[in-house]
């Protein structure tokens, strides 16, 4: 008996090419209808659904399409007591929040908009002595958000201009995070997942410490993740879903092994994860489509060249003209 592998077969029907009008068309007329079941349903994250949404039309060239004063007054309108933002007013501050913010309103080239001083004090106050820090008051530890701290600080820049954390100490925490397989976990001892691979990888890349990576040990593993449909899974065992195309290979990417992926196929799966009726592209194909999904299978794209889209950073996963504008240099190894 062969292997079982869990994956996906496609059905005769698939779009075959990118429909960039039709994401447009998707992304810009979504949340504009306020009692949608689903719009209202997503409230609890809603700042991350603006930096999805946002990010999806500048690759795709149309970021005019949106209310830029509106979206700016909603961002400031989420910033609470304690500097942190939230998803939507009258819900608690967290550090992901605050990253999504941030990334927003660099891209609207809008920082001061905000308190950004009292932001840089509450994103400081959730590093811990280990140096891994904490999402929120409510205490929990995870590597997403060593990856928050370091991009929020990076984007505003006081990482290496009167930073307020201590980046050794966060530093050692991520690498304790490290498993066997060169990949990361939440936390010491946590099993490798793709989504976390992203953040040590990407946090590390920012603090320019990706010595501490074995990058053929990682990029295998990484590599490990492709099934034969092409999509790539978060990790052994699991089903592909188009979200892997960014954090997999964003990780390839900054660690120079982006070529060592199957690309052609990784783009059909996304290409053939796109509803060709409302626009958008889902987890897999056939799925109902979302903003998350359709940002991640289209920066994954713009990561293989596809034509029509502006370039993405990497790390940041917000286009490359903006982190220039910003002056940011990420580390990223080459082949
Ligand atoms: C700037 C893009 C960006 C992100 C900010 C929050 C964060 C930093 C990154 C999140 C990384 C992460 C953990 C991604 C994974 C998301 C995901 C689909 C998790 C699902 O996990 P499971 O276990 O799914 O439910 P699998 O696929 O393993 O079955």
């Amino acid at each position: 008996m062969g292997t079982i592998v869990k994956d996906v077969t496609f059905k005769n029907d698939i779009p075959k090419g990118f429909l960039s009008d039709t994401h447009v068309s998707y992304i810009s007329t979504y949340g504009k209808d306020k009692d949608d079941y689903e719009y209202c349903m997503t409230e609890y994250l809603r700042l991350s659904g603006i930096y999805w949404g946002l990010t999806t039309l500048d690759l795709l060239n149309n970021l005019d399409k949106l209310d830029k004063a509106e979206i700016i007054s909603f961002v400031v309108s989420c910033q609470t007591d304690e500097g942190g933002f939230s998803p939507s007013p009258r819900h608690d501050c967290s550090i992901l929040y605050t990253l999504s913010a941030i990334q927003v309103l660099c891209t609207y080239d809008q920082l001061d908009a905000i308190d950004v001083n009292k932001a840089i004090k509450y994103i400081a106050s959730l590093q811990n002595e280990d140096g891994s820090f904490c999402g929120d008051v409510w205490g929990e530890v995870d590597t997403r958000f060593s990856f928050c701290a370091v991009a929020s600080l990076a984007l505003v820049g006081r990482l290496w201009t009167d930073c307020p954390i201590n980046t050794k100490h966060c530093v050692e925490f991520i690498v304790s995070c490290m498993n066997f397989d060169g990949g990361f976990g939440c936390r010491p001892g946590s099993e490798t997942h793709s989504g976390q691979v992203y953040c040590c990888v990407g946090a590390l890349s920012i603090l320019h410490e990706l010595h501490h990576i074995d990058a053929d040990l990682l990029g295998w593993w990484l590599c490990e993740r492709q099934l034969p449909s092409g999509g790539l899974n978060g990790r052994p065992e699991k089903l592909p879903d188009v979200c892997y195309s960014w954090w997999v290979l964003s990780s390839l990417a900054v660690i120079g092994k982006m070529h060592w992926i199957d690309q052609e196929s990784l783009k059909s799966f996304i290409i053939a994860s796109q509803d060709p009726e409302t626009g958008g592209i889902a987890d897999r194909p056939g799925d109902m489509v979302d903003p998350f999904h359709t940002l991640f299978g289209v920066a994954g794209l713009s990561l293989m060249g596809q034509t029509n889209l502006k370039k993405i950073n990497p790390v940041f996963c917000m286009p490359q003209y903006v982190i220039d504008r910003l002056a940011i240099n990420v580390e990223i190894l080459t082949i």
